[in-house]
C-alpha cells in the first residue's frame, strides 16, 4: 500500500459488506415477483393487434355470439389500438422497483438520519436514476435488451414505445446500458455507485445538504480505494473518472424520462395505469 495507494480501512470493507447485502436483499435476480404485474401487452405480431382497427367484427367472427356487446368500452379500447398497451406492466414493475430502491436507501448508513423531508426528496429525485442503474443487471448486450426470465418478461425498445415513450429517451438509454456493462463493475463499485447517486446534495428541496455532501464524500472516497486496492491494474485505468461520467448521463436521462412522463401520464385515458406510489415519486399532473 505504498505510493498513494489508498487502503481499504476496516470500517470502509464493512460500508461496503452493507451495501452488498442491502442490494441482494432487495434484488431477486429470479424476477419472481413479475408475474404479479399487471401482464404485458404486445401489440406487435399479436392477431389483436392486426385487427386492432375491426374490434368488433373480430370479436363476432371469433366467438359464438351474434350480437355486438353491450358496453362498447372494451371495443372501444381495443379500436383506440396499442397506444400504451405496455403502460400498465411497465408501470407496475417500476413502482415494484421504487419500493425496492426505498428498501435499500432505508439500509444505507446515514440515510434513516436525515429528516423524512430530505429522505423524501433524495428518492423523489434519484428514484428513476438508481432504477436505470440497478435494471443493468438484467441487461444483456445479446440482444440488447432486459432479461428477466421468460420471454414474456423480455424487455426491448420496442415494448418501452409502447408505453409511450420515445426515442429521444431510449437511444440514450440503451447505449447507457450497453456502456455500463462494458465497465464490468464489481458487485461492490455497482452497489457503491447506487448509493452515491442516491446522496447527491444538489437535489431539489434538500435542506441538510452539508449531511448529504459528507455520505456522499465518505463513499466516493470508499469507491477510489476500493478501485485502487481490488480491481486489477490492467481494468482500474480511468475507472472512477467512467464512473462518475455515468452520473452526469444519468442526470440528462432523468431529465428526458421526466419530459416523456409528463406526457404519458397526460396523455393515459385510464388513471389506473399508473399506481399511486408511482404518481407520488414521479409526479400526478391532474392532481
Ligand atoms: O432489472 O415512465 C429493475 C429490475 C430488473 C428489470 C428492470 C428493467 C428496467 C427497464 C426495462 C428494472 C423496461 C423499461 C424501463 C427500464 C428502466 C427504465 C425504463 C423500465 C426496473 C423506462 C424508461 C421507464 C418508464 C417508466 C414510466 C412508464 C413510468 O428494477
Amino acid at each position: 500500500g505504498s505510493h498513494m495507494t489508498p487502503q481499504l480501512l476496516e470500517e470502509q470493507e464493512r460500508l461496503i459488506a452493507t451495501l452488498i447485502e442491502a442490494h441482494r436483499k432487495t434484488y431477486d435476480a429470479s424476477y419472481s415477483d413479475f408475474s404479479q404485474f399487471r401482464p404485458p401487452k404486445r401489440g406487435d405480431g399479436s392477431p389483436e393487434c392486426r385487427n386492432a382497427t375491426n374490434p368488433f367484427l373480430m370479436s363476432l367472427l371469433n366467438s359464438d355470439m351474434d350480437e355486438l356487446p353491450k358496453a362498447s368500452a372494451s371495443g372501444a379500447e381495443a379500436a383506440a389500438g396499442d397506444e400504451l398497451s405496455m403502460l400498465p406492466h411497465l408501470a407496475d414493475l417500476v413502482s415494484y422497483s421504487i419500493q425496492k430502491v426505498i428498501g435499500f436507501a432505508k439500509m444505507i448508513p446515514g440515510f434513516k438520519e436525515l429528516c423524512t423531508e430530505d429522505q423524501i426528496s433524495l428518492l423523489k429525485a434519484s428514484a428513476i436514476e438508481i432504477i436505470i442503474l440497478r435494471s443493468n443487471e438484467s441487461f444483456t448486450m445479446e440482444d440488447n435488451s432486459w432479461t428477466c426470465g421468460s420471454n414474456e418478461f423480455k424487455y426491448q425498445i420496442g415494448d418501452v414505445m409502447q408505453a409511450g415513450h420515445k426515442l429521444e429517451l431510449l437511444e440514450p438509454l440503451v447505449k447507457f446500458q450497453v456502456n455500463m456493462k462494458k465497465l464490468d463493475l464489481h458487485e461492490a463499485e455497482h452497489v457503491l455507485l447506487m448509493a452515491i447517486c442516491l446522496f447527491s446534495p444538489d437535489r431539489p428541496g434538500v435542506q441538510d445538504r452539508c449531511r448529504v455532501e459528507e455520505v456522499q464524500e465518505h463513499l466516493t472516497e470508499t469507491l477510489r480505494a476500493y478501485i485502487a486496492c481490488r480491481h486489477p491494474l490492467s481494468c482500474k485505468h480511468m475507472l472512477y473518472t467512467k464512473m462518475v461520467e455515468k452520473l452526469t448521463e444519468l442526470r440528462s436521462l432523468n431529465e428526458e424520462h421526466s419530459k416523456q412522463y409528463l406526457q404519458i401520464s397526460q396523455d393515459a385515458v385510464n388513471k389506473e395505469d399508473l399506481p399511486p406510489l408511482l404518481l407520488e415519486v414521479f409526479g400526478n399532473p391532474t392532481a
